[in-house]
């Protein structure tokens, strides 16, 4: 058999914001070694936080031909950790490691003798062929076939280029029925149904942002499933799981406009009673397609704003100007649509005067809610290269580099951080927004629990 996992959160990072949501990567590769005859296990020790040593436990009990990682740079350290611990108690189990980091720097795992092999980029055809040739199930085939792996060989490391899929209708809908969906959270603040499950739609993006590394992973041609694929599976998790709302993680979800009117109309016309949220660039929406997303259930939609100054706006290429940002947070309050934006601090060569144009700029903006997060540079965007290159950093944890500028360090921006949302949450314009949207009462049990919680 087979066994995928996560690994444990590494709660003590000042970056860890704990949500948990199911692992789709994982729950799509384990779909397809189902199809391909597998049988397949998932442990979400993101979710369930176990010891190594119960970790240990769980393997012994399946006794996996194959362990499946997935790593991003943040959890480099754990998933290392955990190969280790697994080819200690049992030795014979094949680790493959893939992901957001390992797809990037393969030779980093690979240093560890725990690691056998790297899948590099989409993981599903991949896993499926390196599962068949390990365990010699399939058709006789040689490593050197499989395109997107990395291995050891006579002392050096092998790689094959990945190949992106296609036609993603081809994959089977995630496995969620190998996740504990009862113990996710499964609700969420920019909904009011209950519950919410997540869908990742689209892969591959074709803008070139400074501090983003989508595209090295999925590549600059944007794919996506079919509007009938994505709503068959909305009505699959509407009959299986009971999913009231969904969360549309994909970056960009409106990229294609014709397609997304496509699949709203298809919600509406199939009657499906389903509230939804999902992430897009401000200069992909337009009232006509609000108004389709509207009626077929969007209820908010998130927006990486990431800063208020044109000049860093410019510096991280996010080829977006204020005034688009300004009249696409006009255009969705018009049309009823709830907005959640968030704002990067601390980009390399970002000064003070910009951070308080950020500040300036939500206060303007004003969305329903509004995140301001620390940027903390790793493998292998634009910024980080510039971060590298020119040392602009005091701390590097693994992978994580922490940036330092002439302006700022990372402490400080952990301040600046802490007294943005207190500045932007405590607006009198803020607070009458939230108390006409949520009611007198519920706000002021709120503003009194944050009381006490200071106490
Ligand atoms: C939803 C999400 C989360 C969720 C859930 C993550 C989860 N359990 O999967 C939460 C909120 C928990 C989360 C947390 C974090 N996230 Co996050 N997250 C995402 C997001 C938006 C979608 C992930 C997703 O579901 N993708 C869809 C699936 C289908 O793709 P996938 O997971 O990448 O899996 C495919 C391949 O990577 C590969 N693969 C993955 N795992 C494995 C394992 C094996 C064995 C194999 C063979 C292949 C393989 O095959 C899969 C199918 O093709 C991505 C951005 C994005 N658009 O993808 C960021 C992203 C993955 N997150 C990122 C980061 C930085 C974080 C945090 C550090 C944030 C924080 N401040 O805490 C933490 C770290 C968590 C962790 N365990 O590493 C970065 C990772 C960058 C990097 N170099 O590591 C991304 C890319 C965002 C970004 N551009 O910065 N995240
Ligand atoms: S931040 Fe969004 S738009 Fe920019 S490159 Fe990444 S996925 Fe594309």
């Amino acid at each position: 058999m087979i066994l995928l996992m996560t690994t444990a959160p590494p709660k003590k990072a000042p970056w860890y914001h704990g949500r948990g949501l199911p692992p789709l990567g994982l729950a799509y590769i384990a779909a397809a070694l189902e199809k391909a005859g597998f049988q397949v296990e998932i442990l979400d020790n993101y979710l369930l936080n176990k010891p190594i040593e119960e970790v240990q436990q769980i393997v012994r009990k399946y006794n996996p031909e194959i362990l499946g990682i997935t790593c991003g740079s943040a959890t480099y350290r754990p998933c290392i950790e955990t190969a280790e611990a697994v080819k200690k108690v049992l030795p014979s189990c094949t680790v493959i490691v893939g992901g957001w980091h390992p797809s990037y720097v393969p030779e980093s795992m690979l240093e560890n003798s725990a690691i056998d092999y790297v899948v590099m980029g989409e993981g599903e055809r991949a896993m499926v062929e390196l599962a068949s040739i390990i365990t010699k199930s399939g058709i006789k085939r040689d490593l050197g076939s499989v395109a997107g792996v990395a291995y050891r060989s006579k002392g050096k490391t092998v790689k094959t280029n990945p190949e992106f899929i296609s036609d993603l209708d081809q994959l089977p809908f995630p496995a969620r029925h190998l996740l504990p969906m009862h113990l996710y959270e499964r609700k969420m603040e920019y909904l009011d149904a209950f519950p919410i499950d997540t869908m990742h739609v689209i892969r591959g993006c074709p803008f070139n942002c400074a501090f983003c590394e989508i595209t090295r992973l999925w590549g600059h041609n944007c794919r996506s499933f079919s509007p009938n694929r994505i709503v068959d599976e909305i009505n699959h998790m509407v009959d299986n799981l009971g999913s009231k709302g969904i969360y549309f993680i994909s970056d960009n979800f409106t990229i294609r406009k014709k397609e997304t009117i496509e699949t709203c109309q298809l919600i509406r016309k199939r009657n499906i009673d389903i509230q939804w949220v999902c992430d897009t660039r401000v200069d992909l929406i337009s009232k006509d397609l609000l108004r389709e997303m509207k009626r077929a259930g969007c209820r908010t939609i998130w927006f990486g704003v990431e800063t208020g100054s044109p000049r860093i706006l410019k510096k991280i290429n996010r080829g977006v100007t204020i005034e688009q940002t300004i009249k696409a947070f006009k255009l969705c309050r018009q049309e009823g649509i709830n907005i959640s934006s968030s704002f990067m601090l601390g980009i390399p060569g970002e000064t003070i005067d910009d951070m308080k144009a950020t500040l300036k700029l939500a206060k303007k903006l004003n969305p329903d809610w509004c995140r301001f997060n620390i940027f903390v540079a790793y493998p292998d965007n634009i910024l980080y290269q510039e971060i590298m290159k020119n040392h602009l950093y005091d701390r590097i944890e693994d992978f994580l580099v922490y940036v330092k500028t002439k302006d700022f360090d990372y402490e400080k921006m952990l301040k600046i951080q802490k007294q943005f949302h207190k500045e932007f949450y405590r607006s009198p314009k803020r607070i009458f927004r939230k108390i006409k949207r949520e009611g007198a009462l519920k706000v002021f049990r709120q503003g009194l629990q944050l009381v006490l919680q200071k106490r």
